[in-house]
């Protein structure tokens, strides 16, 4: 933009300063550089990943100054977090131990990769974790984790921190003992997870899912229901975690998805305003993300910034099943959230780039 000149260079001069001595910035004059870099897409290799998350367990232990002990997804050129607003983290308990009982503002949910005989107690309700389940602890949730069982446990934990911190409401308290009582093992699932049928009394109003723990079979099961019915274009077949409450997304900032890209399919790109995280949970595959193409196998993860175009492939001998947090809540509760198809080459982006760790 030409600046306008209605002013002699003498008394521009000293009428910019008279601004800036108030603390006043002419918004004409722009330069406003973006607070942050563009986060680019990224991936962390499972067979990288699992020998470092193991080795933690030689490093630290879980105690009241540790509390837990993670590994986080630390994506390149972001201070912290794995995207703008969600951070995603290893956390490996191994046998006797316990992560001792706290609450927080900002909520997590834990997605279960690995080991039997651990459970997360929710408000006192014991839940028991499987590979493949999915269990939230929703903001100012008591939670503690041990592991009673004789393997490491590992799982995945993905928060709203970096959004909360940025919004200024970051709280914390610890439980006074290192775990709180527990009140039933599996109740939420007792009470919510039959589907089509809920309790006619109890907490309808909370602000996130009355159900705590979603287990992998019937997940599975749905899965695969579906695929017999129907896909979509952009994401194959693609199934949301519910409230069963409301039937929205399980928690107000982070909605939870669990995808199914059949053998050989390859997906149409589209991309929307949302930022994702995906961990791999079965088979192995690529993702094209902004022409660049992520080879991915079982157990890795990756994440698609937000208005990335993105596309989802599978290897043509086996399906692959993809589990992703995404920050979707946020951005329609904001009248936020945009999607757009890709319309060129068919619906797929050409591939300028392979992404190689370490590049
Ligand atoms: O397990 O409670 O990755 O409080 C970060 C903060 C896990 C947890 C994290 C937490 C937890
Ligand atoms: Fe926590």
């Amino acid at each position: 933009m030409a600046v306008q000149d209605k002013l002699g260079a003498e008394d521009l001069k000293q009428y910019y300063n008279a601004a800036d001595g108030i603390r006043l910035s002419p918004g004409w004059l722009g330069g406003e550089e973006e607070a942050s870099p563009e986060l680019a897409p990224y991936l962390w290799r499972w067979s990288e990943v699992e020998p470092l998350v193991l080795k933690s367990g030689e490093v630290v232990t879980p105690d009241r100054d540790v509390e837990r002990r993670t590994m986080r997804l630390a994506t390149p050129g972001l201070k912290r977090g794995t995207t703008h607003t969600l951070i995603a983290a290893l956390q490996l308990l191994l046998p006797g131990e316990c992560a001792p009982a706290h609450r927080h503002t900002p909520t997590a949910i834990r997605w279960i990769l690995k080991g039997h005989g651990a459970y997360t107690t929710v408000q006192g309700d014991k839940c028991y974790m499987e590979p493949g389940d999915l269990i939230l602890t929703p903001s100012w949730t008591w939670h503690d984790h041990t592991n009673e069982g004789t393997e490491p446990m590992i799982w995945l934990d993905g928060l709203d921190v970096p959004l909360v911190r940025y919004l200024k409401a970051n709280f914390y308290e610890p439980f006074p003992e290192d775990q709180q009582p527990v009140t039933g093992v599996g109740d939420s699932v007792r009470k919510y997870a039959s589907g089509s049928l809920k309790p006619t009394w109890g907490e309808a109003d909370a602000p996130y899912s009355p159900l705590w723990h979603y287990k992998w079979d019937r997940t599975y099961d749905a899965l695969t229901n579906l695929a017999e019915l129907g896909s979509d274009p952009f994401d194959d077949v693609s199934m949301e975690y519910t409230d069963p409450s409301t039937g929205g997304p399980v928690l107000r900032t982070m909605t939870c998805r669990i995808q199914l890209i059949r053998p050989g399919i390859q997906t149409k790109a589209h991309r929307h305003t949302s930022s994702k995280i995906y961990q791999v949970f079965r088979g192995s595959g690529y993702t094209v993300i902004d022409g660049q193409r992520f080879d991915w196998t079982e157990g890795d993860f990756f994440i698609v910034p937000s208005w990335a175009w993105h596309e989802h492939a599978s290897t043509s001998d086996g399906e692959a099943i993809l589990f992703s947090i995404q920050d979707i809540p946020i951005m329609k509760s904001m009248a936020l959230y945009r999607e757009e198809p890709y319309t060129e080459h068919a619906g797929h982006q050409p591939v300028t780039s392979q992404f190689n760790t370490g590049s």
